[in-house]
C-alpha cells in the first residue's frame, strides 16, 4: 500500500520500472527528467557501474498535484536489470504501487525479456503481490532501432510472449528518442492512483 499520510495529506506512490539489462529503464527516467525539470524540485538520483549499469536503482521524485485534497507525490524507481542483482530488484520492488515493464525490442534480447517478466511475478509473490492484480504498464522499446535494420521482435511477438495472459496496456517506444515516453508514464500513473483512490478519506 503507499504511504498516506493522513496528517500533512499527502500520498506517496512508488511506481518502479522494471526490466531485462539495459533495456532502457534508465533512459526513460533521463528523458522525464529532462522534460520535466523545472516541476522536479529535486535532482534525479542514479547510483551506477562505470559502463553506465544501474547498480542499486534510480530515483526521480515528483508532485503532481492534489486528489482528493491530497498532495500526490509520485517517485520513479529502476531496478538493475543485470541478472546477477536479483536481491536488489526484490529490495527495490517493496512498496511498490504500480510497474512499467520496459522489453527490449530487440530480436536478440527475446529470451531476457521472458525471464525478466517471470522473475517480476516471482519477486512480487515475495511481497505477497500478484502481478495479475498490479498496476502495470508495457512498454516495447528500442523501436528506433529499426531505421538501421536491426532485427527487431515485431509488436505482434512481443504481445503474445509478454502480454497474452496480462492483457495490460503495452506502448511501442523509444526511450532514446522520448517517443512515448511520457504516454507511458502518465498510462501507470494513472492506473497507479486510480488504484489507491479509494484509500483516500
Ligand atoms: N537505440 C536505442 N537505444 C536505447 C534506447 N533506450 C536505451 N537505449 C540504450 O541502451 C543502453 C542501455 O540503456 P539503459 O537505460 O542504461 O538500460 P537499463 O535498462 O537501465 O540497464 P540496467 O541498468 O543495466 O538494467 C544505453 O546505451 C542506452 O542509450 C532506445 O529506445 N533506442
Ligand atoms: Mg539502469
Amino acid at each position: 500500500m503507499a504511504f498516506i499520510n493522513l496528517k500533512t495529506k499527502e500520498l506517496q506512490v512508488k511506481v518502479v520500472y522494471y526490466g531485462p539489462g539495459r533495456g532502457g529503464k534508465t533512459t526513460n527516467l533521463e528523458f522525464i527528467n529532462s522534460k520535466f525539470r523545472e516541476r522536479i524540485k529535486s535532482e534525479m538520483v542514479s547510483i551506477k557501474t562505470h559502463g553506465d549499469r544501474t547498480l542499486f536503482f534510480d530515483f526521480l521524485p515528483f508532485d503532481i498535484g492534489k486528489i482528493k485534497g491530497y498532495d500526490i507525490r509520485i517517485q520513479l524507481y529502476t531496478v538493475p536489470g543485470q541478472v546477477k542483482y536479483n536481491a536488489t530488484r526484490r529490495l527495490v520492488l517493496n512498496g511498490v504501487d504500480g510497474i512499467v515493464f520496459v522489453a527490449d525490442s530487440m530480436m536478440v534480447r527475446r529470451e531476457k525479456n521472458i525471464l525478466s517478466l517471470k522473475s517480476l511475478q516471482e519477486n512480487l509473490a515475495t511481497h505477497n503481490k500478484d502481478i495479475f492484480k498490479m498496476p502495470l504498464v508495457l512498454q516495447y522499446n528500442k523501436r528506433d532501432l529499426q531505421e538501421q535494420n536491426i532485427p527487431l521482435l515485431s509488436e505482434n511477438m512481443l504481445e503474445n510472449d509478454l502480454n497474452s495472459r496480462l492483457k495490460v496496456p503495452s506502448f511501442s517506444a523509444s526511450a532514446l528518442s522520448g517517443e512515448n515516453v511520457i504516454p507511458t508514464m502518465k498510462r501507470i500513473i494513472s492506473a497507479t492512483v486510480k488504484s489507491l483512490q479509494h484509500g483516500l478519506k
